[in-house]
């Protein structure tokens, strides 16, 4: 019988659908609007008078058997279809934490940072400079002329073409240089950061307290305690009645709040052309408490930096009257103190760029 036939066949095409999509399609196959079921169902029409009823109730009861079947079946494949879907999302809440790596400032502007808070509480204001610097600034202004043999300890990069073409090249546009730039020589990587100085006391006038960190390039070849490229710290005050006893003070005091215990200072006489009388600045050995190690060389001391009290041609080229102000400058190696603060025994690990070394930090 044909009814018979369409029903097995449907519960075969039901039980085999692997999916609620492939479920439905054999759905329509059968029961839908041109589906086998249907088809036999309008063919009542054709049927014998006496016979229609039977038929008719015969066709209902399949018809409503397999709707039972479709909707049972169609309810297991979408229970089997949640328990996939919740395996695949499966989270174990008792499982260890991924770590994401979160990245931490550099030692140098760690140790940056440190020395700007602590000048910065006892007055200092912090200042920048161009790292394109004119030979005027770097040096004349600083009371080394070209013939001048200090010259000879800061070997420079010079800015190719620049004998007043650097006027066009590194105009006002880029470092808002006026057409005088011709007048202050020609361009450099500044070796120091003492040119900051100038700028300052011109801006500024006296009385000043500032300190100006920045980066310094040298022609110099490289070696564990020597860079081409490195950072130093200007220091400068301005007043009347200011005395090296000033700066003996205040370094004490930034030295004893940058490594946490009380620091001493010693000057031994040194020399450098903007500072007269100049010093060497030496500071108790971090490693030793003055006892004297290998790091010191046996003396409890290190060198620490290069100061001085502000020779009058530098403050006259800064525009300021020495007969009425006087003061102290000072510069020293940001990277250096980097190296002690840390214990770092090459300086050329810390432009290395090796994140092996940088996340010890
Ligand atoms: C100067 O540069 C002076 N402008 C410092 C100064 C300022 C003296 C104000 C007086 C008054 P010097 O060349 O010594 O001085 O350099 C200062 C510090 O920079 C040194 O003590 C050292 O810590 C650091 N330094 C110098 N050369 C290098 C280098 N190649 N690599 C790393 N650090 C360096």
């Amino acid at each position: 019988m044909e009814l018979e036939q369409i029903k097995q066949a449907a519960l075969k095409a039901f039980s085999e659908a692997k999916s609620v999509d492939e479920l439905y399609e054999a759905h329509v196959q059968v029961l839908g609007r041109k589906g086998a079921m249907t088809v036999v169902m309008q063919s009542i029409a054709t049927i014998e008078k006496s016979q229609k009823a039977a038929f008719g109730q015969a066709c209902n009861v399949v018809k409503k058997e397999l709707e039972a079947v479709y909707e049972a079946r169609k309810k297991d494949l979408e229970e089997a279809d949640l328990k996939r879907a919740l395996n695949d999302r499966w989270v174990d809440p008792t499982a260890p934490g991924k770590k994401f790596d979160v990245g931490h400032l550099h030692p140098l502007s760690q140790v940056q940072n440190d020395v700007e808070r602590i000048f910065s509480s006892m007055g200092f204001a912090i200042m920048d400079g161009p790292e394109v610097e004119s030979e005027y600034y770097n040096f004349e202004a600083l009371n080394v002329p070209s013939w001048h043999p200090a010259r000879d300890m800061q070997d420079t990069f010079f800015i190719k073409g620049d004998d007043g073409e650097a006027s066009e090249e590194f105009g006002s546009e880029n470092f808002n240089r006026s057409a005088t730039i011709s007048n202050e020589g020609r361009l450099v990587l500044r070796t120091q950061t003492s040119p900051v100085q100038i700028r300052s006391m011109k801006k500024y006038g006296a009385p000043l307290r500032i300190i100006a960190p920045g980066r310094v390039f040298r022609n110099e070849a490289t070696d564990a305690r020597h860079e081409h490229t490195f950072d130093q710290v200007e220091g400068l005050l301005i007043d009347e009645n200011i005395s090296l006893a000033d700066l003996k003070g205040v370094m004490q005091e930034f030295l004893t709040q940058l490594f946490g215990r009380v620091m001493k200072v010693r000057f031994r006489p040194g020399y450098f052309p903007f500072v007269e009388p100049g010093i060497e600045l030496d500071m108790s050995c971090t490693l030793c408490n003055e006892k004297g190690c290998r790091v010191c060389k046996g003396t409890g001391w290190l060198e620490f930096m290069g100061a001085g009290m502000v020779h009058p041609n530098v403050l006259a080229a800064g525009g300021i009257d020495s007969n009425k102000y006087q003061g102290w400058a000072f510069g020293f190696g940001l990277t250096r103190l980097v190296m002690m603060r840390y214990n770092i025994d090459d300086i050329r690990l810390l432009s290395s760029g090796d994140l092996r070394f940088i996340k010890q930090f």
